[in-house]
C-alpha cells in the first residue's frame, strides 16, 4: 500500500475513533482519487469531500464479506423517494480492490453505500460532498 494511502486510512480511523459513529468531519480527497476501505459494516472514511469533475474511486475490501461502493443521490424534494444510483464499483471479494471512475461528478451531497444484501441497514454507508469551483488541490 502506498505511504499516502496508509496515512489517509490511519487518519480516517483516528478521526472515526474520536468522533464515534456520528457525523465526522469529511476527509478531503487528495487529487482525483478517492481511496476507501470497505469493512463490516463500514466505509472508511465514512465522510469524504471532493472537487466536482472527474473522480476515481478505489475501494479495497479489508473485510471478510463481499462489499461494493455505490454513489447515490437522494431526492432533495422527497427524502422518502428512491435514491438514484449514479455509479460505483462492482463487487469486491475480501482482499480485492474495485475501482470506478465518474467522468463528471456534479457538485452536491451524495450518499456512499454498499448495496450488498443488508449492509446498508447494518451501517455501511457514508456521505460524499462534492464541491464546485477550485476546492480541488
Ligand atoms: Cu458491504
Amino acid at each position: 500500500m502506498p505511504l499516502r494511502a496508509t496515512f489517509l486510512a490511519t487518519a480516517a480511523l483516528a478521526a472515526g475513533a474520536l468522533a464515534g459513529c456520528g457525523d465526522t468531519d469529511p476527509v478531503p480527497v487528495d487529487g482525483r482519487t478517492l481511496e476507501v476501505e470497505l469493512d463490516e459494516y463500514r466505509i472508511i472514511p465514512e465522510n469524504a469531500r471532493a472537487a466536482a469533475g472527474r473522480l476515481r474511486i478505489v475501494a479495497t475490501n479489508v473485510g471478510r464479506s463481499t462489499h461494493n461502493l455505490k454513489v447515490v443521490r437522494l431526492n432533495e424534494e422527497d427524502r422518502e423517494a428512491p435514491a438514484t444510483e449514479l455509479g460505483g464499483t462492482g463487487t469486491a471479494q475480501p482482499g480485492e480492490t474495485a475501482t470506478f471512475t465518474f467522468e463528471n461528478l456534479k457538485a452536491g451531497e451524495y450518499r456512499m453505500v454498499c448495496t450488498i444484501t443488508n449492509h446498508d441497514d447494518l451501517g455501511q454507508y457514508g456521505k460524499l460532498v462534492v464541491e464546485g469551483g477550485k476546492e480541488g488541490r
